[in-house]
């Protein structure tokens, strides 16, 4: 049996955030483990509001679960707080923990902070430096760099810029932009450009299970590249049978 671990916040639309990840994991064929930083209270239409886990307790739960069972790779999504996000950085070197996927989610869609600013601070000056691959959005990627991003030129400068932060990998993903959206994969050898297909509509939860999907396919000894490609399929297949259960967004398929 394979373990990945996510470490995020609960969504009760079952959309993004720890449920969807768990449900990533299941589908390819993974047990999840996941420890919680935070409540929602959010349905389709958007986040209401956020209750963070006790700092304290966030550390807890990461010392008590991993002393005890060695995820083969993990994610962070929704952190909520800068002592969260230390949390994190400690576990990664306590447990010498391999294959960490770091989305670094810090505003919901409907425009709700899920990350403090120390929190994003801290996690732009340390826990990125533990990440195999860090998977930002052009907006994420905007404010990691301070780079004014409007083509494809300045997501390969921004994802250059975010290398130098100690993240081994960077895939800047490039739905934000118009068009069909190019990602773009940056390691020490480079850049290269992953071609997607846009696909009209309004989806909940694509990041989170994007980088789901990225840290389940490194726990199946995937290279990070293989790995984000593989994401990339999962994302598409998940987009082709999304439905809508309320009045807002629509959810992937995650069954
Ligand atoms: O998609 C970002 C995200 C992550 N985690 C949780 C969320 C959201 C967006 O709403 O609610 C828990």
């Amino acid at each position: 049996m394979k373990y990945t671990l996510t470490i995020a916040g609960s969504d009760p639309t079952g959309g993004a955030g720890l449920q969807a990840d768990i449900a990533v994991f299941s589908i390819l064929g993974m047990h999840g483990l996941s420890v919680a930083t935070a409540l929602t209270a959010q349905n389709t239409k958007g986040v209401e509001a956020t209750l963070g886990v006790d700092e304290a307790f966030v550390g807890h739960q990461l010392r008590c679960l991993l002393g005890d069972i060695t995820p083969g790779a993990l994610k962070t999504g929704m952190l909520h707080s800068a002592g969260a996000v230390r949390a994190v950085c400690r576990a990664m070197q306590e447990f010498k923990l391999n294959n960490l996927v770091v989305d670094p989610v810090c505003v919901s869609s409907s425009g709700h902070k899920l990350l403090d600013d120390e929190g994003f601070e801290v996690m732009r000056a340390e826990l990125l430096a533990h990440a195999t691959v860090v998977t930002p959005n052009i907006p994420e990627a905007i404010a990691l760099t301070g780079i004014v991003i409007k083509t494809v030129d300045d997501m390969a400068d921004a994802a250059r810029a975010i290398m130098k932060l100690g993240a081994k990998v960077v895939v800047l993903k490039g739905g934000h932009m118009d068009g069909d959206p190019v990602d773009i994969y940056c390691d020490q050898r480079g850049i290269r450009k992953i071609e997607g297909r846009r696909v009209e509509g309004d989806f909940h939860g694509t990041g989170c299970v994007y980088s789901a999907a990225l840290a389940g396919y490194l726990c199946m000894g995937e290279t990070p590249y293989d790995a984000a490609i593989g994401a990339k399929h999962f994302i598409n297949e998940a987009i082709k049978g999304a439905h809508r259960p309320g009045g807002g967004a629509a959810l992937l398929e995650l069954i």
